[in-house]
Formats: C-alpha cells, sequence, structure tokens
C-alpha cells in the first residue's frame, strides 16, 4: 500500500503555483434566447437565483439533447433518464427508502479479502476500503472528478442492486444550508435525516491545516464534536481508519495501518460558518463562471493550497467535522458523503454543460497527489477502478459524461 503517512498535506504546497487565478466570462451559446449569468452575483440572494436558473438550464439542454438523440450512446434515452435531487426534494419515505437501503449496506458482507483489509467487515465498508486505499491517486489528481462521479454511481448501484432500492442518490446543497447546518434536512437528526450533530464538547480549539511554506488554515470547530446521538445512524460503526484525522488543537490521528478494524462510533462536529465561508451560493457560482479550464476549476473546488481557501469540497467535509469528516481518506465513512459529493459532481455537470465541446472531455493534472510522486499525466485512456466496491475498471473516457452511458442520469 501507498504511503499512507505521507499525506500530511505538507509538502504539496511547492508543487501548485498559488498566484491568484483569471476571472474569466464565460460565453455560452445556446438554442434557446436564455441569457445565462456569465459572473457571479456577489450577493448570495442573487448567486442563489443564478444557480436555480442554471440548473434548470442544464436540466433542459441535457433533455433535449436526449430527445434529439444526440447522446444516446450506450442506450441512455429519455425513458431511462435518472433524475437526482436535492434531498429536500425528497418525500419523507423516499428519505427513509435511501437510509434504509444504505443501513442494508452496513450489514451486509464485506467482499474485500480480509489478509488486505481487516477492517472491512460491511459492504459498506468494501467502498471506504478502497477509498482509503486510493486516497493519494484521487484527489488533487486528473482523476479526481471522474473518479468520485464512477465511486458514487457504484455506490447507488450497490443500494439498487444488493438493497432493493429504487431510487437515486441525492445531492445536499450545501450553500441552501448556509444559515444553519443543525436545521438541515441532512443533519437535523430525525429519522429521515442522515442522523445529526455530534455530543457537544465545550471549548474545543481550532483545527489546523499545516502545510510547509504556507501559512498554517484555522477552521473553528462546531456546535457538536461526540458520538452521533440521534438518527438512523445513531448505532452504526465506523470500521476503519484513521488515516489522517485531524484532531481540534492541531493534532493529526492515525493508525498505524488504517484499513485494519478499529469500530468506533460516528462524530460529528457540524460547523455551518464553515459552508458560510466557502461553499455559499457565491462560492459555488464564482467556482462555476469564474474557471474555463478544468485545471483551475478543478483546483478551486477542492481548495488552492496556499490561498487559505478550502474550496466548496474541503468546506463541505470539514463542516460535518468529526470523525471521520475531518479525515480526507475516511470520509465516505460519514453517511452523509454520498451527499456531499452528489453536489459535488452535479456542480461538474453543470460546469461542463456551460461548454460542452470544451469540456465534456477536459482533464488536466496527473495520477498522483498534485504529482507527488511525480506521475503520468491523466488521459481519456487512464484506468478508474474501484477494487472491491463495485463495477469494472473503466476508461476516465467513460466517465466524462452522465448521459452518454453507461451514466444516464441529470441533476434537477
Ligand atoms: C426549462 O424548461 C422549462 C419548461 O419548458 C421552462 O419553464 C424554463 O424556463 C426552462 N429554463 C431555462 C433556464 O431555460
Ligand atoms: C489496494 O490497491 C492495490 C494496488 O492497486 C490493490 O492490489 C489492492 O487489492 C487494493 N486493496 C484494497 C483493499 O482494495
Ligand atoms: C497533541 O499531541 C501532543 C503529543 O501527543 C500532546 O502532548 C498534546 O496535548 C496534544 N494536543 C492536544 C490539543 O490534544
Ligand atoms: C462566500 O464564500 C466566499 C469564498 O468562496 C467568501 O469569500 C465570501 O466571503 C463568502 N460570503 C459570505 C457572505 O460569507
Ligand atoms: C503533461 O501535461 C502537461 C501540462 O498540460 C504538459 O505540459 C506535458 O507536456 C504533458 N506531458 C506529457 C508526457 O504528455
Ligand atoms: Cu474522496
Amino acid at each position: 500500500m501507498v504511503a499512507l503517512h505521507a499525506l500530511t498535506a505538507a509538502f504539496l504546497i511547492s508543487q501548485v503555483c498559488a498566484s491568484a487565478i483569471p476571472q474569466q466570462d464565460v460565453t455560452v451559446s445556446t438554442t434557446s434566447s436564455v441569457v445565462l449569468p456569465s459572473v457571479a452575483a456577489r450577493s448570495v440572494e442573487a448567486a442563489a437565483a443564478q444557480l436555480e436558473q442554471l440548473s434548470s438550464w442544464a436540466y433542459n439542454t441535457s433533455t433535449d439533447r436526449l430527445s434529439e438523440a444526440k447522446d444516446k450512446r450506450h442506450g441512455c434515452t429519455l425513458s431511462k433518464l435518472r433524475i437526482r435531487r436535492d434531498w429536500r426534494a425528497f418525500s419523507a419515505a423516499e428519505k427513509k427508502d435511501y437510509i434504509k437501503a444504505v443501513r442494508c449496506l452496513q450489514e451486509l458482507p464485506a467482499r474485500t479479502p480480509a489478509h488486505l483489509a481487516a477492517g472491512a467487515k460491511t459492504r459498506y465498508d468494501d467502498f471506504l476500503a478502497t477509498h482509503i486505499n486510493q486516497t493519494l491517486n484521487i484527489h488533487y489528481t486528473g482523476t479526481f472528478l471522474a473518479w468520485h462521479r464512477y465511486f458514487i454511481h457504484q455506490f447507488e448501484e450497490a443500494l439498487r442492486e444488493e438493497c432493493g432500492y429504487r431510487g437515486n442518490i441525492p445531492y445536499w446543497d450545501w450553500p441552501s444550508d448556509a444559515h444553519s447546518l443543525e436545521k438541515s434536512e441532512v443533519f437535523d437528526g430525525s429519522e429521515t435525516s442522515m442522523s445529526g450533530n455530534g455530543k457537544y464538547i465545550p471549548n474545543q480549539p481550532d483545527i489546523v491545516l499545516t502545510m510547509e511554506g504556507a501559512a498554517d488554515i484555522y477552521l473553528p470547530t462546531g456546535t457538536g464534536g461526540g458520538c452521533v446521538t440521534s438518527g438512523p445512524f445513531k448505532d452504526y460503526t465506523v470500521n476503519l481508519g484513521p488515516a489522517a484525522l485531524m484532531m481540534p488543537g492541531g493534532n493529526q490521528t492515525a493508525m498505524s495501518n488504517p484499513l485494519d478494524y478499529n469500530p468506533r462510533c460516528l462524530k460529528r462536529d457540524l460547523t455551518t460558518e464553515l459552508i458560510q465561508r466557502f461553499a455559499n451560493h457565491t462560492s459555488v457560482m464564482s467556482l462555476i463562471l469564474g474557471n474555463n479550464k478544468i485545471r483551475d476549476f478543478q483546483l478551486v473546488m477542492q481548495g488552492v493550497p496556499g490561498t487559505g481557501d478550502i474550496g466548496v469540497h474541503g468546506g463541505g467535509h470539514y463542516a460535518m467535522g468529526g470523525d471521520p469528516g475531518r479525515d480526507v481518506w475516511v470520509s465516505p465513512g460519514d453517511p452523509a458523503f454520498w451527499h456531499h459529493h452528489g453536489m459535488i459532481d452535479r456542480v461538474w455537470w453543470l460546469w461542463q454543460n456551460l461548454d460542452r465541446k470544451n469540456r465534456q472531455d477536459a482533464i488536466a493534472g496527473t495520477d498522483t497527489f498534485l504529482n507527488n510522486p511525480p506521475s503520468p499525466n491523466t488521459t481519456l485512456d487512464t484506468m478508474v477502478d474501484l477494487g472491491y466496491a463495485k463495477g469494472k475498471p473503466m476508461k476516465m473516457r467513460d466517465l466524462m459524461s452522465t448521459t452518454a452511458g453507461p451514466f444516464c442520469y441529470v441533476y434537477l
């Protein structure tokens, strides 16, 4: 296995040009007369309206293309098209079906051989083990977006094929929760949430993300910190990790082998401020409209090292807080991971739709975390392999479109 402890984020900064990324306008050619925004609105309300418009436009163009048979490769047709929706748009019964299926995966036996990951006990853990095993090859790489697109798709397939789920995976619309994560339908602790906050631990010092050659990033702690106390995942155990868990006060915790068995409660530390700071409506719109090149788009989304910004991707993860929310490697161990990455995938989809010709197959980066150690450029022929989680190894080329098969979904 790769050197797990290499990820202190300390060695990373030297690899990246941390200079400001120019904000450019997007020119959009559309058959309809709709005028799309080209610059993110500074007010949160106006940016929210922009996101709504863009979302509606992307949905319309995607479905129009399908009805015109432009995307019918591998048999994706309008009648087969799946529609992924905001968790808020799920009915209570739909939410319960999804939660039931996730819990089912957490009870089915693992397929990962014990000698490869002794801690993988359940089918859910198979996904977690794959993510831990490949962390340094799927973040800050050319594969980041497509790998996670395939990963959540296969998770959805597992829910459907192995647990009888009939719906689609949801997304968590972070910016709409920027006023209060405690009241978010994803995290409110009710029977229809992904469980709520951790038990409150007072006086927790900040989280500190350290990077050599760059100022430390201080992230506030939240309103929880301990074990999750309510909702469907109250008694769920996280079996693997930690690998690089950021602790209040600046320490990191890790197992010598994070694939070993280490059962413990799910901890959360809901931190609304991190959504306000890094994943508000303006952040989302400026990410989408201000970055024409895939290199910039994916880097800004994950946080440009050295700028103090952790991006919408980091914002969502650290806002859940706790264990494994603050551990990049083990983050799929939090059952809200899939909601978060649904939104990540949606934002990429929105960005791609603005200029399909140039963005559909755009890839930048290499196969290693910030190209450390140096590795080949990622290309459309690079293989993505989810190990014992689910699905065959796939070429990047087949993971770039959500509607050209094998995928057949859009976001609403
Ligand atoms: C998308 O289509 C619907 C229904 O035809 C229409 O009401 C809406 O305005 C369209 N959205 C955009 C942004 O064009
Ligand atoms: C981890 O990755 C290696 C190299 O690709 C692979 O041989 C091994 O089976 C993987 N282990 C798990 C648990 O997926
Ligand atoms: C961090 O770890 C050191 C060494 O184990 C320990 O002395 C210190 O108390 C820890 N700090 C916090 C805030 O937990
Ligand atoms: C929204 O997020 C951006 C960073 O993405 C930040 O600069 C800005 O201050 C945030 N806005 C508010 C109102 O917090
Ligand atoms: C890899 O990508 C970089 C940046 O686009 C480019 O300069 C370089 O020539 C590429 N290397 C190879 C071997 O294609
Ligand atoms: Cu990941």
